[in-house]
């Protein structure tokens, strides 16, 4: 298939309604939006339950890409060093504590622009010990090659992390170093692979409203849509080109979310990175406006999430239970 023209024409209407239409929800009154939000959310998911996932960095920094958000980029001095591949028996002991904390699906993360055939055997080893305690397995490595979804696949892998980040206009101000077709092959590999796909965005970089539209409009475009779509607020690091973005407004981000739910009804909609700076309430109106899953536990993948205590706690004090 040749992604140039599938990305150009794949029913370029059905996008631009998309966005016509994401636009006019992210402009709605809030009120409003949060309503129909929710009746959307209750039409197809629990309104009370909020999965949880547990990140874990097994390929540190180093990575030759240049995404203008990642501390992990070898090209920008944010102190992340660049290390060797974790050793299984770490894996298997972080995926058994996030299980015992109460985390349904563990998601292992490299810094690489994709798998080299080497790197991809101890990923997969990981993979089937993870599959062997009883919780899903999720990947994010970067770009996949012809074959190396199946591999994954076979190993026992339930989702495939892969995000298309941003809206097509304003993805070349953010990331030169592959385009969205690439992105949009990987997904298609996975898809066919019979892999659940991952695939959200960031929002906060300094893009518009619309490029925000763009980005959902792109989400809600692929079809199927993606079981798991996480939504995260850019963490600005130290270092990182983006590091003096102006702070996002929070309503803003919930509006974010709101639509995601409304535009992908049957989807997971995560509550991504960005929470140790949100405040409780705003998190609360995440979960109002449709989100349903988080990451939990106190690390991301380089930087910091909150307290896993602290989120039984607020989960707790809404009433939502573990979905
Ligand atoms: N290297 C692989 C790739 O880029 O596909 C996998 C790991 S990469 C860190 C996974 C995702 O993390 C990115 O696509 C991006 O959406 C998110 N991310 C990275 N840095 C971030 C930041 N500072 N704030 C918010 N999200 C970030
Ligand atoms: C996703 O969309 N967000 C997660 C996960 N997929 C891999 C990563 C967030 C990373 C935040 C920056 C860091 O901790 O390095
Ligand atoms: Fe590398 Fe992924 Fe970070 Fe981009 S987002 S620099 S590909 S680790």
């Amino acid at each position: 298939m040749d992604h140039a023209i599938a990305f150009a024409s794949a029913a370029p209407r059905a996008v631009q309604d998309l966005r016509s239409r994401a636009l006019a929800l992210l402009e709605r009154p809030f009120n409003d939006l949060l309503f129909e939000a929710q009746q959307v959310h209750r039409q197809h998911f629990d309104a009370n339950r909020v999965q949880r996932s547990t990140l874990l960095s097994i390929k540190t920094g180093g990575c030759p890409e240049d995404c203008g958000y990642c501390p992990q980029s070898r090209r920008y001095a944010t102190g992340v060093e660049d290390e060797a591949i974790l050793p299984l028996a770490d894996v298997v002991a972080a995926a058994t504590a996030a299980k015992e904390k109460g985390a349904t699906r563990f998601c292992m993360g490299a810094a690489w622009r994709g798998p080299k055939a080497r790197d991809l055997e101890p990923v997969l080893d990981m993979v089937r010990a993870v599959k062997s305690l009883g919780m899903e397995a999720c990947c994010t490595l970067g770009m996949l090659k012809d074959g190396q979804a199946e591999q994954l696949r076979d190993a026992g892998l339930d989702y495939y992390n892969h995000n298309l980040d941003t809206s097509p206009e304003f993805y070349g101000q953010v990331i030169t170093t592959r385009d969205y077709e690439d992105r949009l092959a990987t997904l298609d590999r996975v898809r066919e692979a019979g892999i659940h796909v991952c695939c959200g965005g960031i929002v906060g970089m300094g893009e518009s409203r619309e490029a925000r539209a763009g980005l959902l409009a792109q989400l809600a475009s692929l079809d199927p849509q993606p079981e798991s779509v996480p939504i995260n607020q850019l963490v600005r690091v130290e270092g990182t080109p983006l590091a003096g973005t102006d702070e996002f407004p929070w309503m803003e981000f919930v509006r974010t979310i709101a639509v995601a739910r409304i535009l992908m009804p049957r989807s997971y909609v995560r509550l991504s990175a960005g929470r140790t700076q949100m405040h409780e309430a705003v998190q609360a109106l995440c979960f109002l406006a449709g989100a349903n899953s988080i990451f939990y536990g106190e690390k991301l993948l380089t930087t910091g999430n909150p307290e896993a205590e602290r989120d039984d706690a607020l989960l707790a004090s809404l009433g939502i239970t573990i979905g």
